[in-house]
């Protein structure tokens, strides 16, 4: 037993010693919770920043591309992370029910950590415009579902009157605590690189999240000193870019419904990033969502499209790195919540139907 136990810990890097405790306990310190807060947890956080060797060199000039891939959160996607704190917070203030309007991931991250505390959680969602993925998990993690015949931006409308005047608490981006769970994105990025990138490329709908990471990035920087602050570059789908343009979009369409967002409620403090950060917000086209987002396949990272957005907008914008930059793309949510865009958009080779003979098979194969 003794030698087994030497073996294991001899075997067994460092880094794999201590069970990631979720990021509300490892983050502590840098959050809005005491020792009264009951802390529900999947242990969402600790998500990989992976090196992408494709990418690089499709940008040239001695780039160096990493994915933030937080599709790979507990209900795979970086919502984890602001609904650890949301429901944690709405439980201590004994909450007993949450909302939010969605256009899918909001909603699987809202009822699978309200089950998960004993909270109920309604979900808005515009009927026929959430992926099947983000759908199912609703469904199985135990929301009550309501679909409207209206967009997100009229969802969030319904709801956010509707909790100010009855108790339900609201998570949405528009709690703060959304914002503060999903600023600990930041925090491993400078973990993980030793330093902030020279830009972070991120998809922007309701504009909560890029918020989020420039707080986190502002506030790592007081902690460690001489952290330079990266160039914030948000993304938008051309069809839905109200904060590209700088007006309300009112019928916004784009195959990527995760950012199918006409009205961003963060729109001033996502100014306030822009103006802050010297960074930019453009929009990308549809075709160049999937352009990305097969490009990513191809490097063992399959996110959704809307993720994909971030890696799109880089791509337009290589001529205007400085040499041997590094930048993170946040790729936002895990390409299995929309199994219907990638059966659409591929070019794989699926021979289907054959006769089940070796021989068959192996003439198939072209040996
Ligand atoms: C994969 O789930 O708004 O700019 O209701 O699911 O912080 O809004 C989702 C947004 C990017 C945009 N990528 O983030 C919802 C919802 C994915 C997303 C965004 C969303 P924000």
């Amino acid at each position: 037993m003794l030698l087994l136990s030497k073996i294991k810990n001899k075997i067994r890097p460092n880094y794999r010693k201590k069970k990631w405790p979720g990021l509300i306990n490892a983050y502590k310190k840098y959050l809005p919770v005491s020792s009264k807060t009951p802390i529900v947890t999947l242990n969402e956080g600790n998500t990989p920043l992976i090196f992408s060797q494709k990418i690089s060199e499709l940008i040239g000039n001695d780039t160096k591309v990493y994915l933030k891939y937080d599709g790979l959160n507990p209900t795979g996607s970086f919502k984890d992370r602001g609904m650890t704190m949301a429901i944690s917070k709405a439980k201590e203030e004994g909450s007993e029910a949450v909302i939010c309007a969605s256009t899918g991931n909001t909603s699987a991250a809202a009822a699978a950590y309200a089950s998960r505390g004993g909270l109920k959680s309604f979900v808005l969602i515009p009927d026929g415009f959430v992926a099947q993925g983000k759908l199912a998990q609703a469904l199985m993690y135990g929301a009550e579902i309501i679909s409207i015949q209206g967009n997100f931006d009229k969802a969030l409308e319904i709801v956010r009157d509707l909790s100010s005047n009855y108790p339900i608490n609201l998570v949405n981006s528009v709690n703060p605590y959304r914002i503060q769970g999903q600023k600990t994105a930041a925090f491993e990025i400078v973990d993980d690189l030793g330093f902030a990138p020279d830009w972070l490329c991120i998809p922007m709908g309701n504009a909560g999240n890029i918020t989020a990471y420039w707080l986190g990035f502002k506030e790592y920087s007081k902690i460690k000193r001489n952290l330079k602050l990266p160039i914030m570059m948000g993304f938008q789908a051309e069809g839905s870019a109200p904060l590209v343009k700088n007006i309300i979009v009112k019928n916004p369409e784009t195959l990527a419904t995760a950012i199918r967002i006409g009205n961003p409620v963060n729109r001033e403090k996502a100014k306030k990033v822009k103006k802050e950060s010297k960074g930019d917000f453009q929009s990308v086209t549809d075709k160049e969502i999937i352009d990305a987002y097969k490009i990513l396949a191809k490097e063992g990272v399959f996110c959704e499209p809307a993720s994909a957005a971030s890696v799109a907008g880089l791509i337009k914008n290589k001529n205007r790195l400085k040499k041997q930059s590094t930048i993170v793309c946040v790729l936002t949510g895990n390409g299995l919540k929309d199994p219907d865009c990638a059966i659409k958009n591929n070019e794989a080779i699926f021979r289907k139907n054959l006769e089940p003979s070796l021989d068959n098979i192996i003439k198939t194969l072209g040996y």
